[in-house]
């Protein structure tokens, strides 16, 4: 048997539903090969306990949003995100320099032959390597120029991905999840009250869990 490409979506502290899914994927560490799409921390009941199962898996995770948020903090950026910081500071408690330092490795994307993964999505007609780190991590849509990632009215970015590697990316849990030939979005808002999904390739499966609770708002 092919080995399995396990890419899991958004977490955000949702530790339960993250185990209950690993024991559904009946994940082998080791041998799966395992890819977080980013935002494991933060808005949920623990990203410490997210942590451990995600290096319990023996898998890669690449920067979200949140992570990206918590690295600014840490190198002393003042930032709108100083209060999640306390928080996984308190919640880590002595593992928190292990996980900063884990943190730092994380890369913002990470592509084979024929995969690519970025937490939010790319600049229509740009590689990774040459895009802004936060357009990678929060676009949602494209205006033509660049000025505005956020602006619902216009169109999302994926309307203009020509690419041939199946691109897979989170982020967006109001889309609640994407599923394109060649794009696949794996946000479908578990901390929120919605679920949690994992992508299995080859196959090509979407397997989901759905949230235990709601834990917050959605923003
Ligand atoms: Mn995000």
């Amino acid at each position: 048997m092919d080995q399995r490409t396990i890419l899991i979506g958004d977490v955000h502290g949702c530790h339960r539903e993250l185990e209950a899914l690993l024991e559904k994927l009946k994940l082998v560490p080791g041998e799966d090969r395992v890819w977080f799409v980013g935002d494991l921390i933060n808005k949920g009941p623990s990203s410490r306990a997210v942590w451990e199962l995600y290096r319990q898996s023996q898998g890669q995770a690449i920067l979200g949003n949140h992570e990206l948020s918590f690295l600014e903090v840490a190198s002393g950026r003042p930032h709108k995100h100083e209060k999640y910081f306390k928080k996984l500071k308190k919640d880590f408690g002595p593992q928190f320099d292990s996980f900063l330092q884990d943190v730092r490795s994380w890369p913002l994307w990470m592509e084979d032959r024929d995969l690519m993964m970025v937490h939010a999505g790319l600049i229509p007609g740009k590689h990774p390597d040459a895009t802004d780190p936060w357009a990678l991590t929060c676009i949602r849509t494209w205006d033509g120029k660049g000025e505005d990632l956020q602006n619902e009215s216009n169109p999302p970015w994926f309307d203009f991905y020509e690419g041939t590697k199946l691109l897979v990316f989170g982020h967006w849990a109001a889309l609640g999840g994407l599923d394109r030939p060649n794009i696949i979005g794996l946000d479908t808002g578990c901390v929120y009250g919605g679920s949690l999904t994992a992508l299995v390739l080859p196959e090509r499966r979407l397997v989901r869990v759905k949230a235990f609770e709601t834990y917050c708002a959605i923003s």
